[in-house]
């Protein structure tokens, strides 16, 4: 008999894994039962008026951008009615829910409840609407007015010894107005520490992207996902995470495309998709996505890149001239010979093999498609980009496309899957603790001010620095930072140890109860609202995952009259701490965002004339110079890489586990226990693992177990009482949900180059519940 034990920290009022229903993983996704979930989930939210209120707006050119993902829309003239997705209305409808929190609720529930409720009774209680603090020795918020909170924060920024000791995070939510004050305002300040959630996300991706091709982000548009011949998707599962994606890869069917799909996981949405909006799949069976499923180990990718890449050289050594792009490699890349030489010799099956968990057969196969197709596009996520060798598999990946010259030519090239809406327009922005001197010094000229040159700190560092007492105030842009970041326990000591923690957010996290000394919840305007300032209506804009920027304008009644939009909080601190030591027009920013604008495009390449484009509809993209031919690296050609092989081991008894999304959570915030393509329902405290593993642990589907994971350095770390579910993922890979598996992951455990923390790739032991005739310790 195994016995229940009480609720730790991590999961007070979660239902337990012997809660979970189980049946089996679905075989496709979307179709019908796809529209029925997101009407409920927005009916139980908010009203049937206002929900139809945000979906007829969501991703039309006179409406807001879906805050739920990056996946850009159709041109305006060949978008549907209804734009959207299952998941775009459930997030978009969250935002919008009529529940609100106000004073009382803070009265009721003392800061020490609420820092042990979950993630998602913290988000179900509804909007924030007024500015609170926590004083120090409270356990209580209390109302603080606009301007005494505003005060509170610039007299601490003015008391640091070093604006180094602040850091500003940011997450993907923020539009680029908001982001582009956001960042201006750190570095009028004095630092360039301006973690976000990229770091922990597609940081693999930029670096890798950055270096070999001379820019960070994708180079294809939805019509090159139409007319590639091939496209290979690893480390993603879009039915849940990017729905519309499926419209594409559909698209990209019916014309004779086809796909593969590289995944330890059987995900329904890669394996079939019934498309709601036509009648094929309201009634029919709607179509098969991956033409090939390659199940991988986790962790794989790397080495199934260097196998295909090694046959790729060999067919062509076998017949010369049939395999590779010789002119394009010879005009427009470097470093081949000695990636070949490389290849040749470090490549070895047996290795190969055992990383991948995959056939011969299998890669050959894929290498046979690659000849086959002229036009080749990768797509990948964070199956790639949170390992340990991210940045290398990134690396190799564009390896292969640069041999067939599939790169910068229509239906060709890479396509990593940006997560939050606008994470890729806050960076093009400025939020990088990194940003290339060139754009400090244009910003710096601007605004007659000198931005520290000095690199910043990332998301890890900055809670090595937190950890140490460096840090004194942190300001969060949207975000959830201690249930987004790693090692959950050391992160919230970190937290803990800040003298001042700010939050600009439109609803209640964990990171507003697990905070500092004194704390601020400064509630803020979401997407769907409406932003009236004193120049009159406001829109804000966003960049894409394929690098368009639009518009997006907010049409719902604010949750409360005292939200103040992110631009007018921002705007507002600055001016309160630096007064006129900087040359920003700060109050004319908050009037009218087209003043931000207009700096922007003088700042930002690519963004000139922007208030005119952006009031376009559908707006307009940015240049790629990938796709003109033209290489920005160091040298100004794309470059070959050579990169070490490696692959994740577990010791004998362990598995690697990766932390994942359900379908119904958006990132740290669970909607429901459920995950409907995976089958399991009623509680999120589940690990799936292997049945074959399950026989080799002596355990058994329905056991309920501790997830403890170890780390080189001999420390433990454990998240407790997990059930056990027999699942057909890769054996010896086992998965489980973030953000309660975040607990897990060791702060050092980063990937090589981005400091990426490892979500993918954790060294787990499953140390089965004690019965009760055992005692405990
Ligand atoms: N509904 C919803 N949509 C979202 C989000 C959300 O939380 N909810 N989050 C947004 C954000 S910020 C992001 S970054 C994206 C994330 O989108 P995804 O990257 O799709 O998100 P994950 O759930 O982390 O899923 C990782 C996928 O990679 C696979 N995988 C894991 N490890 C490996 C590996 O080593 N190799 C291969 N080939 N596959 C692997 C997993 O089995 C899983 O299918 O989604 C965005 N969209
Ligand atoms: N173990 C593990 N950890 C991971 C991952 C993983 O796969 N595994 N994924 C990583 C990834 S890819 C990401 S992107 C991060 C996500 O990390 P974050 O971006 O920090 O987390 P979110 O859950 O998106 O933040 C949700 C909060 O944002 C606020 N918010 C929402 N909309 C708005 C808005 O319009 N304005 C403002 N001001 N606030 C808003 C709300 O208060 C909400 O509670 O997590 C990372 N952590
Ligand atoms: S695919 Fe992403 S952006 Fe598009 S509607 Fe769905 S959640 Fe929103
Ligand atoms: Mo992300």
């Amino acid at each position: 008999m195994r016995v229940k034990k009480p609720p730790t920290a991590d999961q007070a009022g979660e239902p337990t894994g012997d809660q979970a229903e189980i049946t089996p993983p679905k075989k496709w996704a979307a179709g019908v039962p796809a529209v029925a979930h997101a009407l409920t989930y927005s009916l139980a939210e908010t009203s049937a008026p206002r929900t139809a209120l945000t979906l007829l707006n969501i991703n039309q050119t006179k409406g807001f951008d879906c805050p739920g993902c990056a996946w850009p829309d159709p041109e305006p003239g060949s978008r549907h009615m209804n734009e959207y997705c299952e998941n775009g209305a459930k997030h978009v409808n969250d935002e919008a829910t009529t529940r609100r929190i106000t004073a009382d609720f803070f009265r009721r529930y003392p800061v020490s409840e609420l820092a042990r409720s979950s993630d998602q009774w913290l988000n179900q209680q509804g909007r924030l609407t007024e500015p609170m603090v926590k004083r120090p020795g409270s356990d209580h918020y209390e109302p603080i007015s606009w301007h005494d909170a505003l005060g509170l924060i610039a007299g601490e920024l003015q008391g640091l010894d070093s604006p180094d000791e602040a850091v500003f995070y940011t997450s993907g939510r923020a539009g680029n107005e908001p982001a582009f004050v956001l960042q201006l305002f750190a570095r009028a300040f004095g630092t360039n520490n301006l973690p976000d959630c990229s770091n922990m996300c597609h940081e693999s991706s930029g670096a890798a992207l950055h270096e070999t091709l001379g820019v960070g982000k994708g180079n294809v548009s939805l019509t090159d996902i139409y007319h590639a011949d091939l496209i290979l998707t690893l480390g993603q599962n879009p039915g849940s995470n990017h729905p519309r994606m499926l419209s594409a890869l559909e698209e990209c069917k019916r014309r004779g495309g086809r796909i593969v799909a590289v995944n330890p996981l059987p995900e329904a949405g890669l394996l079939r998709f019934k498309n709601p909006q036509t009648p094929r799949g309201v009634i029919g069976r709607g179509t098969q996505i991956a033409d090939d499923f390659l199940q991988i180990r986790l962790g794989g990718d790397l080495a199934l890149f260097q196998a295909l890449n090694l046959l790729l050289l060999e067919a062509e050594e076998a017949a010369p001239g049939t395999v590779l792009d010789r002119s394009f490699i010879e005009s427009h890349t470097s470093g081949f010979a000695d990636f070949v030489e490389h290849i040749h010799k470090t490549v070895n099956w047996p290795d190969v093999l055992a990383a991948t968990g995959l056939t011969r057969e299998e890669i050959e196969h894929v290498r046979d498609l690659v000849m086959d197709s002229e036009r080749v596009i990768i797509c990948w996520a964070m199956g790639l980009t949170q390992h340990k060798h991210g940045v290398p598999t990134i690396r190799e990946l564009v390896n292969l496309l640069l041999m067939r010259g599939s790169i910068g030519k229509p239906g060709s090239g890479v396509c990593p899957v940006r997560g939050h809406s606008n994470v890729q327009g806050d960076r093009t922005m400025g939020i990088w603790e990194q940003m290339p001197q060139k754009f400090l010094d244009d910003l710096g000229r601007e605004f007659s001010f000198t931005p520290p040159a000095a690199h910043g700190l990332d998301t890890v560092n900055s809670i090595r620095a937190m950890r140490e007492g460096r840090i004194k105030v942190f300001l969060g842009l949207a975000g959830n930072f201690v249930r987004a970041t790693p090692d959950s326990r050391v992160t919230e000591e970190a937290m803990r140890r800040c003298r001042l923690t700010v939050h600009i957010s439109t609803k209640l996290n964990r990171s507003h109860a697990v905070c500092g000394e004194t704390a601020l919840i400064l509630p803020t305007l979401g997407r769907s609202e409406r932003d009236l300032q004193a120049g009159g209506e406001q829109f804000i804009t966003v960049e894409d995952s394929m690098s368009q920027v639009h518009a997006s304008h907010g049409r719902l009644e604010p949750a409360s009259k005292l939200l103040l939009s992110e631009v007018a909080i921002l705007s507002r601190l600055a001016r309160r701490t630096l007064g006129d030591q900087v040359a920003v027009p700060w109050e004319e920013f908050e009037a009218d965002y087209a003043s931000i604008r207009d700096r922007i495009a003088r700042v930002v390449p690519g963004f000139e004339n922007y208030n005119a484009r952006a009031a376009k509809p559908g707006g307009f993209l940015l240049p790629n110079p990938v796709n003109e031919g033209v290489f920005a690296t160091e040298g100004g050609k794309a470059r070959f890489s050579r990169n070490d092989f490696e692959m994740l081991h577990a010791p004998e008894g362990h598995l690697i586990l990766q932390s994942l999304r359900s379908h119904d959570q958006w990132n740290t915030i669970p909607y429901t226990t459920n995950d409907r393509y995976r089958g399991i329902h009623g509680s999120r405290r589940i690990v799936m693992v292997n049945p074959a593993d399950l026989d080799a642990l002596g355990l058994a589907d329905g056991d309920r177990v501790d997830l403890v994971s170890i780390w080189r350095d001999g420390t433990e770390r454990r998240a407790e009482d997990f059930r056990l579910v027999a699942y057909p993922t890769t054996p010896g890979c086992a998965a489980a949900y973030y953000p309660e598996t975040n607990v897990l992951v060791p702060l050092d455990s980063v990937a090589d180059i981005s400091n990426t923390p490892t979500s993918k790739g954790i060294t787990v032991r499953l140390d089965p519940l004690r019965s009760a005739a055992m005692p405990q310790t």
